[in-house]
């Protein structure tokens, strides 16, 4: 048997943050909901949870850019809704949101994970908000709780 290095879902150690846009924040209010109820269930404490809002997902890179860079924290979960409208908006905002969060995910010193929605219709974010399809929220917390403990097992930067 080869020997796996992976991470538990349990009991990591360090602070943790979410950053959430407010733009579709009828559906990211519920991304917000589902990662925090994964990571207070998954062991961390409200203590070491903290929540960062800005304006919309355009501006979620940024955010999040100095969040993890500030190096308070083990893990950061970005959270956003862009949802498709009848102009090219919708490509750059989410674009510009996925080029952003895996620079910083690439070069951060911790963990970053992404539920940002990027969908066709209202019904599909809604359905990924915690009705049809699960929440994506809560996934992209449950993952970034993995990659701390796997980051902590490999004594990994
Ligand atoms: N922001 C979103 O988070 N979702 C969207 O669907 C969206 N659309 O389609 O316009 C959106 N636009 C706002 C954008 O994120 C910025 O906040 C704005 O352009 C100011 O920089």
């Amino acid at each position: 048997m080869p020997r796996t290095i992976e991470g538990t879902l349990v009991n990591p150690h360090g602070r943790f943050a979410v950053c959430v846009s407010r733009f579709n924040s009828f559906i990211t209010e519920h991304l917000l909901t589902g990662a925090v109820d994964a990571l207070v269930r998954h062991g961390v404490a409200d203590a070491d949870l903290d929540v960062f809002r800005c304006p919309g997902t355009f501006e979620l890179s940024g955010l999040v850019r100095r969040v993890a860079q500030g190096g308070k924290y083990v893990g950061v979960v970005a959270l956003g809704c862009v949802i498709r409208g009848g102009t090219p908006h919708f490509e750059y905002v989410a674009g510009e949101v996925a080029k952003g969060i895996g620079q910083v995910a690439l070069t951060a010193d911790c963990a970053v994970t992404f539920g940002v929605l990027t969908t066709d219709t209202v019904e599909q974010a809604v359905d990924r908000a915690g009705v049809k399809a699960g929440n994506k929220g809560g996934d992209a917390a449950i993952a970034c709780i993995e990659l701390v403990n796997l980051y902590a097992r490999m004594g990994a930067k």
